[in-house]
């Protein structure tokens, strides 16, 4: 009883962030201890602090706990078929250029399921944002290991640990050519309102991995049963190396093998946009 009133309390109490949230979407849906509210937090917090007017930024999700986090965003949003929010943001952002696309969803959505829309859209170099929350696991269907969860890391289909190498998401996006990479914690709150902000101005594919606790899926089978658990974890090993080697930089989640951070890559490349309206020009059908 008293813990519906301090939710209540919780849910009525006012925020200076209120005009960007639905609140009347609240409860959200998200377990105690997930990190999920601070990526929505930091979200809304970069939307509020960029230059770009508010009724041009977008957001699309796909499928997943972190796929509900287009549902409480009080902007354009779009909730889309599990695997494909990339595919949907791409279009979206060829038709309508004058649009800040935002991606957020889960690893299972956007690097298991969705991998082949990943791989090209950094390709291409597509002018979207991707913030890819991982909690090294498919939470909402029962935690099954998925392409980030960690070589022997349990699960529901790896009791006895899981048998196969993890993607090194940082290191692809870059070998790819994405012109922003950067890794932040949800511990890391300004540092990732601060990248979501920057990748926000980037021409091209920004992409953030977020770490994120888990502790109802990942943590449950990883004595990590509590949120605090992973906070206390992420204090204990996370490095902030911008200029780490990003072959050195896979995740393993045991105690004492750093979780490195940081904004690894910034730099400029001609997006899609421009190299497909300078073919249009040289066609004779753009002036
Ligand atoms: C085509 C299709 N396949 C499978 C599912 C079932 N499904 C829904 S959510 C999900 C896992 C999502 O995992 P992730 O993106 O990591 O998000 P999380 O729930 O962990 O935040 C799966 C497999 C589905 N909805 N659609
Ligand atoms: S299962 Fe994990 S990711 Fe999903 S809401 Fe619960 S803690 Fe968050």
């Amino acid at each position: 009883m008293v813990e519906v009133q301090v939710l209540r309390e919780v849910v009525s109490s006012e925020s200076p962030r209120d005009d960007l949230i639905r609140r009347e979407r609240f409860p959200h849906i998200w377990c105690p201890g997930c990190g999920l509210g601070t990526v929505l937090k930091c979200y809304v917090e970069a939307i509020a602090s960029s230059d770009i007017p508010r009724d041009k930024h977008v957001i699309v999700s796909g499928i997943g706990c972190s796929g509900r986090m287009a549902g409480y965003v009080n902007i354009d949003s779009y909730h889309v078929t599990h695997g494909r929010p990339i595919a949907f943001a791409e279009g979206m952002k060829i038709v309508r250029p004058d649009l800040e696309v935002t991606v957020i969803s889960g690893d299972g959505d956007l690097v298991t399921i969705g991998g082949n829309h990943f791989i090209h859209a950094i390709r291409r170099n597509v002018d979207i944002n991707v913030f890819l929350v991982n909690n090294f696991i498919y939470g909402m269907t029962g935690n099954q290991y998925g392409s980030t969860t960690p070589l022997g890391a349990r699960s529901s289909t790896s009791p006895y640990g899981c048998p196969e190498y993890p993607f090194n998401l940082p290191l692809l996006a870059a070998a790819l050519g994405a012109p922003f990479v950067a890794r932040w914690t949800t511990l890391h709150v300004r540092q990732l309102a601060e990248a979501m902000k920057k990748a926000m101005k980037v021409k091209g594919f920004a992409f953030i991995e977020i770490i994120s606790p888990c502790p109802v899926g990942f943590g449950s089978y990883n004595e990590m049963r509590e949120g605090m658990d992973f906070i206390k974890f992420f204090l204990e090993n996370c490095i902030v190396d911008h200029n780490a080697d990003l072959n050195k930089v896979a995740i393993s989640m045991r105690p004492g093998d750093p979780i490195i951070l940081g904004n690894f890559v910034e730099r400029e490349a001609p997006t899609y946009h421009d190299l497909e309206r300078e073919v249009f020009r040289k066609a004779g059908w753009l002036k």
